[in-house]
């Protein structure tokens, strides 16, 4: 019974609103959640289980809602408490769960937390943030004089020189995002009780914003300068830091064990390891249900987002292998090809021209297989693109923007190249709004939508896929009912299979005297397959992105899941 109530989560899909993009109520042109509430009977009809819903509370939004001011409320511009209950009665009518995203690494600098930690050098929540005087030798607030070289992910320093206490505050985010001090009790507790308070609420569980990074070495070293960068790289002494595994499990103590009902919590952790996510994800050792590991993403390019590269087949296999092998005993894994700071897989690793569609069939097909609970990214289900954005006006990310000012005005770099390197990997990709119709911006919004709706809309868009039985919408539909009608989907034993293949992905899964063939071709070209068992070939297909099956050698972008006995 425990065990069973424990693993509810390996036969469910979730399914990531991002508000600001998914859907407008009142036309002034950011979604919400009244937009989200008109689209449950959608989300009920793609047969998803959870709906893991990005940050909607209070926030001056530097950072669209990831630099939270009021952790106990919802922001204006998408709703109100009433709504998010009214959220939670209708995803709960329909048989869904709802996680809320918990971003508690940092808070926005306007939190209240913060205004009193910076108000005096004696403030009693002075500690409850990283607050360290200038360099030794250093005039305080002059370039150079911060505490250490880190760098932040946005670019510039990691530290914020504060007027008031003449000391600076750490921020691995933008400086509106100043990072809490978890090495303080109170605000652990403080952190704990919010928690609680949303899960009495009814929300189902939590997706935590890097929560691997909230433990950190406190003597703060200096990190290593990579490659001509400006700044260190401080990831040893915060990724997966000292009392990490502490925390997490302090956290479950506190709130979620002794709950009744099946919860979900997946812990987002840049950098993590699979031996280290082995042990975050073992359930005997109580810390959270899945990880959110970023190996598969990093293959693309070259240390930094902004130096893109072409992915190879075999580097993918061997890291989702490695990660299908290091947690098949112990932990559960995550999968995912897209969330709102990846560009969209179908132009990432698909052909988003002649094979979109049959391209993001595959691509769904194989991440679904897989052994672990499978993640859709808001359009990810309609095969939206990326958008070509024609300037940096068009942006709105503070990430790229950020980097475009400091690749142009710090580095001297040519505005047309530093364009060209950011496009494929930039995180607006992902945050233009969903297409649902053919008419005026999509359908997101009756007004003018805060980032431009992609102009492919007209081609892509949710009521003509709703239609039509051979949609990418269709296909994402069926691939669910797989996962929750057969066990060897949810439960099956994983062998990857053509490791040094460059061409075709290829594995089985086993469970109880069934064998699934799970096949995909990666490239415009046919490909022979030979896995060394020619009896594969008359196997029953029981889902393929071709109307007729065809054995073991794929078209374009074929996928092919073929099933048989082994008894
Ligand atoms: O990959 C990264 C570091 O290795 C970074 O891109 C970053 O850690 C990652 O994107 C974290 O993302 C989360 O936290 C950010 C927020 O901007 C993102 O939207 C969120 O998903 C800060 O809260
Ligand atoms: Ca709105």
């Amino acid at each position: 019974m425990r065990q069973a109530r424990r693993d509810w989560f390996r036969s469910a899909v979730v399914y990531q609103v991002y508000p600001r993009s998914f859907a407008d109520s009142n036309g002034d042109g950011i979604g919400d959640i009244p937009g989200i509430i008109g689209k449950l009977d959608y989300l009920k009809r793609l047969g998803v289980d959870v709906v893991w819903l990005s940050p909607v509370y209070r926030s001056p939004h530097d950072d669209n809602g990831y630099d939270i001011s009021d952790y106990q409320d919802i922001d204006p511009v998408f709703g109100s408490l009433a709504d998010l209950n009214e959220l939670i009665a209708g995803l709960h009518q329909r048989g869904m769960k709802l996680i809320m995203d918990l971003v508690v690494n940092h808070t926005s600098d306007e939190h209240p937390w913060f205004a009193e930690s910076r108000a005096s050098k004696d403030s009693p929540k002075r500690d409850w943030y990283w607050w360290r005087p200038a360099r030794p030798g250093c005039q305080p607030g002059v370039p150079g004089a911060e505490p250490n070289n880190w760098g932040s992910f946005f670019s510039g320093p990691a530290w914020q020189y504060d007027e008031a206490t003449g000391e600076y505050f750490l921020h691995l985010f933008s400086k509106k995002q100043p990072d809490l001090n978890w090495e303080n009790a109170e605000v652990r507790a403080a952190v704990y009780s919010m928690m609680n308070w949303w899960l009495d609420r009814g929300v189902d569980g939590f997706r935590m914003d890097v929560i691997n990074f909230i433990s950190k070495d406190p003597s703060l070293p200096d990190g290593p300068v990579r490659g001509g960068g400006l700044y260190g790289d401080g990831a040893a002494s915060f990724i997966s830091g000292p009392r990490i595994h502490e925390y997490l499990h302090e956290m479950h103590e506190q709130v979620f064990s002794g709950r009744d009902g099946a919860l979900l919590t997946v812990g987002e952790m840049p950098g993590v390891t699979v031996e280290d996510a082995a042990l975050f994800t073992d359930p005997e050792r109580a810390e959270v249900d899945m990880v959110f590991q970023f190996e598969h993403v990093g293959l693309d390019h070259d240390g930094s987002k902004w130096k893109p590269k072409r992915l190879r087949l075999t580097d993918l296999k061997a890291s989702l292998g490695r990660w299908q092998d290091g947690l098949a005993e112990r932990g559960w894994n995550s999968l995912y090809w897209g969330n709102h700071d990846q560009p969209r897989v179908v132009s990432r690793f698909g052909d988003d021209g002649a094979y979109r569609e049959t391209s993001a069939k595959m691509l769904a097909g194989i991440l679904h297989l897989h052994r672990g609970t499978p993640y859709i990214y808001q359009g990810e289900e309609l095969g939206m693109t990326n958008m070509a954005f024609a300037s940096i006006a068009e942006h709105r990310d503070i990430e790229v923007l950020n980097h475009y000012r400091e690749a142009t005005e710090t580095l001297n770099e040519a505005p047309a190249v530093v364009l060209a390197a950011i496009a494929p990997l930039n995180r607006d990709n992902a945050r233009t709004p969903v297409q649902w119709v053919a008419g005026p911006d999509g359908g997101f919004t009756t007004g003018t939508p805060w980032i431009a709706v992609n102009p492919n809309a007209a081609e892509i868009n949710a009521e003509e896929q709703a239609g039509q039985d051979d949609s990418v919408l269709n296909f994402y539909r069926r691939l669910i009912a797989l996962r929750h009608g057969m066990p060897i989907v949810a439960q099956g034993d994983f062998t990857m299979l053509l490791p040094d293949d460059e061409s075709v992905y290829a594995f089985t899964r086993t469970y109880e005297g069934t064998e699934l063939l799970v096949l995909g071709n990666f490239t415009p070209r046919e490909q022979t397959v030979d896995i060394g068992d020619p009896l594969w070939a008359g196997a029953e297909r029981i889902l393929g992105n071709y109307p007729d099956a065809h054995g073991l050698d794929l078209r374009a972008w074929e996928f092919t899941a073929l099933i048989r006995s082994t008894n």
